[in-house]
């Protein structure tokens, strides 16, 4: 068991927007991060892509990281597409002390009321211009396996709660996240995950999306029953977010690709 140390000042969430997380399903917190931290962050993201140049395609473990990528040719050059890197902190460890920062810690202990939590996620989506990088609407409780013996919803609440911190600014033309307000209300529904699956549309509305648009520095949290997607990037400059989720204690029983994935972190909350 590790405790989080860094910045051990309070942090805290006010009630009405934990209220706002479990009833419309997702809140921004705007500025958790300063400038100079995102910098840092930035220069181990572009170690981490000048890494994946270099791998071959598919799901690749490398310094006890996965990365997933696609290549293609195009006949003359070799394209890379970073899908993502999974347990990012592996191979850059200043990324999993970050995503252990007690800013992240103290709201995910608020969200699901613990002191503990389990770090399963600790990613990174590039999202670069042109290399049509987008997610399905979803919802993360497939991801974590609700229903199945890979998860126990320990406090009633989802026990789980992801947070996307912007690296860039995010805007209407990079692929911003899209969330469904009010979609958490009808916890785990086993959707498709496929765009193409028509079945999808009974379940929401894509229309009610409404994107999530950041400055770099702040953080998107969401549950696990929130249905979320993006779209490609369409524009010039790369949409980067780093991803960070915790489970209440006991909840997850799934082993998670990385060098030291689902530790358990004591929560300092002073
Ligand atoms: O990076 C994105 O746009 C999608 C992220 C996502 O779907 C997730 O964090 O569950």
């Amino acid at each position: 068991m590790k405790s989080n140390t860094k910045n051990s000042s309070q942090f805290i969430l006010p009630k009405n927007k934990i209220d706002e997380f479990y009833e419309v399903g997702f809140i921004i917190i705007e500025n958790v991060f300063t400038i100079n931290e995102i910098s840092n962050i930035i220069q181990a993201l572009n170690r981490l892509e000048s890494t994946a140049l270099l791998l071959d395609q598919g799901m690749i473990m490398h310094n006890g990281s996965q990365f997933v990528i696609d290549k293609h040719s195009d006949g003359s050059t070799i394209q890379t597409k970073i899908k993502r890197v999974v347990w990012c902190g592996s191979a850059e460890p200043k990324l999993l002390k970050m995503g252990q920062d007690s800013r992240l810690m103290q709201m995910a202990g608020q969200i699901m009321g613990c002191n503990q939590a389990n770090h399963i996620i600790n990613q990174v989506h590039f999202k670069l211009p042109g290399d049509n990088v987008f997610f399905p609407f979803h919802q993360d409780s497939r991801h974590r396996g609700y229903g199945t013996n890979s998860w126990k919803d320990i406090n009633g609440k989802g026990s789980y709660v992801q947070m996307v911190m912007a690296i860039d600014e995010v805007t209407l033309d990079n692929g911003p996240m899209l969330f469904v307000p009010h979609s958490c209300r009808n916890g785990h529904l086993d959707l498709p995950y496929d765009e193409e699956d028509e079945t999808i549309s009974q379940y929401f509305n894509a229309e009610d999306a409404v994107p999530a648009l950041m400055n770099p520095g702040s953080v998107a949290l969401f549950g696990p029953y929130t249905i979320h997607g993006s779209k490609p990037n369409k524009s010039y400059k790369p949409r980067r977010v780093f991803i960070n989720g915790f489970a209440y204690p006991g909840a997850n029983f799934r082993d998670y690709p990385g060098k030291g994935s689902g530790e358990l972190i004591d929560i300092h909350t002073e």
